[in-house]
């Protein structure tokens, strides 16, 4: 009898040990032993963007294991590149038993179908950056997104534009903007029609203003559509350039500096203020890439996993809808901009 009951003492210790180990952590902030069942209750949010190579996207993705490692749940991250690709993580994550998915994909008119393949595995769906279109074309507003607002940001663009030009002294006869467009994606034209629309407020002529439309989302596309428009307006003195994001200024930077266009008659504004766009201002020779809107990486990835987080562990549904701002950063003013904003 004495042996049973110190048996069943012995016993309720280590269950009692176990339980308390379990998710606690230390006073370093490493995790206690787990019972063996840990890892599999541990919650699993996927994690998939459409240009893994892309600095914001790495910058992204930082900032969400950030988060999981706050929060100790499991970031699966999954570069798509093309819609196929897409489908099959969502494949793979329902496989592993993932409870939530952040993704910004790679073609968002795929909307329907990757919402509808995420309700059939019960995995919980916020959409960042890029957000889904219906059958209709319009966006799906029962799918939570959080984004930039994107026409604000475009207007920045083109006011930054137009107050650099006046500085500079630029005679508008000689003038001309060279939009880079991808305008099958909905945030991508929201950019670059604000920066025209706030551009055409300061008088700049719709002469002046030529689209260069981007085949791809890269610097070679961005490059091959600039040296279009340079090919066919030869004999434009100084450029504006804006775009969708530092990627597509860069490309149309590089074209311009290709075809003998120095920094003095180059004023490209990009937008995501990531590694790239860094390492270009810290060039030694000032280029055609003037400025960029810094967006807030950290929201898009951080505050996302924790409302997915949130929502899955709490039952806390995040807003619908959510838009985060920018601020205009150059080679003057960056380091005194990053680091007020903590980076
Ligand atoms: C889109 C762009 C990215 C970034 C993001 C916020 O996905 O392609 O470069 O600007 O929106």
């Amino acid at each position: 009898m004495k042996h049973i009951s110190r048996l069943l003492t012995t016993a309720s210790i280590l269950m009692l040990a176990l339980v308390a180990g379990c998710g606690k952590n230390d006073s370093a902030g490493n995790a206690g032993p787990k019972s063996p069942g840990s890892a599999a209750d541990k919650i699993k949010i996927g994690f998939i963007v459409k240009q893994p190579e892309e600095p914001w996207f790495q910058l992204e993705w930082k900032f969400a294991q950030q988060a999981a490692d706050e929060l100790k749940f499991d970031l699966v991250k999954i570069g798509a590149v093309d819609g196929e690709k897409a489908l099959t993580a969502i494949d793979n994550l329902a496989a592993q038993k993932a409870q939530g998915l952040i993704i910004c994909t790679p073609d968002t008119r795929l909307g329907p179908a990757l919402a509808t393949k995420a309700k059939a595995a019960n995995i919980k769906l916020l959409t960042v950056d890029d957000q889904f279109l219906g059958a209709d074309g319009k966006a799906m507003a029962d799918v939570h997104h959080l984004g930039i607002s994107a026409r604000n940001i475009g207007r920045m663009v083109g006011k930054a534009l137009a107050e650099e030009m006046k500085k500079r002294g630029w005679n508008a006869a000689e003038t001309a903007l060279c939009a880079m467009t991808y305008e099958e994606l909905a945030t991508a034209r929201e950019r670059t029609d604000g920066a025209i629309e706030t551009l055409s407020a300061t008088g700049f002529t719709n002469e002046a203003i030529f689209k260069a439309a981007q085949k791809t989302t890269d610097i070679p596309g961005a490059f091959d559509a600039a040296n279009i428009v340079l090919t066919q307006h030869a004999g434009v003195k100084h450029w504006l350039i804006c775009g969708n994001n530092d990627t597509a200024v860069m490309g149309a930077v590089r074209a311009m500096e290709g075809r003998g266009f120095a920094a003095g008659n180059v004023i490209g504004i990009g937008i995501n203020g990531s590694d790239d766009c860094i390492a270009e201002f810290k060039k030694p020779t000032v280029t055609g890439f003037f400025a960029s809107v810094l967006l807030s990486a950290k929201r898009h990835g951080q505050e996302t996993s924790e409302m997915m987080f949130n929502w899955i562990k709490n039952g806390v549904e995040p807003p619908k809808a959510t838009y985060t701002d920018g601020v205009l950063i150059t080679r003057e003013t960056y380091q005194k901009i990053l680091k007020e904003q903590g980076m």
